[in-house]
């Protein structure tokens, strides 16, 4: 099977959820010298939006939504053990607290952000998902960490992202912590209006987004968030 059939027939295990295939085409992607990285973006992420859109046309629901998540799951098991640290660039290293903010479930984007992070030489206290407000903040202090990174996959969720910046002025820390934000529903104007200091569209653009944010130079707040589109 040619590369392109490999991942296209990962999208699609994926899209219907199907684990044993998934698993079964993810080690042949391995086996073919294909780079994971490649097959996670291109293959099994477009599987993801393949349901959100059969969903959104009412063609798939709720019980499709939980099969394509397992399967994407299964595909990041296989996958990220393959990962490796040097296609990463080299950044410097400090802690990073990230969670799925309040009201909100979806971890797969989430736990995708956290690996390319660890492997890229932060150390990463990842707390979960349904994350309370002050929570964030209670971890950050804990662990002194240098960015506070947020996920939401619902619209409505993504006001609790601008809720934890609130939170972080009233308590007087909000020069402490570099702010990120990301998510489907989360964009570089709402990054804006929310006052965070990044924004990234994917996971590896995460991953260059904390590099530059930490040796920048630049404390926070940014008078401007970074955008890593890609
Ligand atoms: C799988 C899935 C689920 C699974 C989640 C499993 C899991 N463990 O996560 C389950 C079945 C549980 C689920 C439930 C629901 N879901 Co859902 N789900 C999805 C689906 C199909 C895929 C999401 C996903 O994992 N994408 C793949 C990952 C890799 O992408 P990502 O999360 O966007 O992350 C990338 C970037 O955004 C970025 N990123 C993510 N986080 C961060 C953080 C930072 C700091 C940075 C820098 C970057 C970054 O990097 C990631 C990798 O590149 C989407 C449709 C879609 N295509 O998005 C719907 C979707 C998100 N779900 C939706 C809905 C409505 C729901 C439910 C309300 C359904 C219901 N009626 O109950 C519930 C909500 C439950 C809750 N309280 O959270 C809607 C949301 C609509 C909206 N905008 O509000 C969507 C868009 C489907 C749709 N088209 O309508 N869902």
């Amino acid at each position: 099977m040619s590369k392109a059939e490999l991942i296209g027939r990962l999208a699609t295990a994926i899209a219907d959820g199907d684990e044993e295939t998934v698993k079964e085409t993810a080690r042949a992607v391995l086996a073919a010298g294909i780079d994971p990285l490649e097959a996670i973006t291109q293959g099994a992420v477009k599987g993801l939006d393949i349901i959100g859109e059969r969903y959104q046309r009412l063609e798939a629901f709720l019980p499709d939504l939980i099969r394509g998540g397992d399967a994407m799951k299964a595909c990041l098991g296989v996958f990220l053990p393959h990962v490796k640290p040097e296609q990463m660039q080299s950044i410097s290293s400090g802690t990073v607290v990230i969670g799925t903010v309040s009201g909100d479930i979806h971890d797969i984007g989430k736990n995708l952000v956290a690996s390319m992070l660890s492997v890229t030489g932060f150390d990463v206290c990842d707390i979960g998902t349904d994350v309370p407000v002050k929570r964030f903040i209670e971890k950050a202090e804990e662990v002194k960490a240098r960015v506070i990174a947020m996920s939401a996959l619902l619209t409505y969720s993504a006001n609790y992202q601008k809720q934890v910046i609130d939170y972080l002025k009233d308590r007087g820390l909000r020069e402490k912590y570099y702010v990120v934000v990301g998510g489907a529903p989360v964009s570089p104007e709402w990054a804006a209006d929310i006052g965070a200091d990044g924004y990234a569209r994917t996971a590896i653009g995460a991953g260059r987004l904390m590099k530059k944010l930490v040796g920048g130079g630049t404390a926070p707040p940014l008078p401007q968030p970074l955008v890593v589109e890609q």
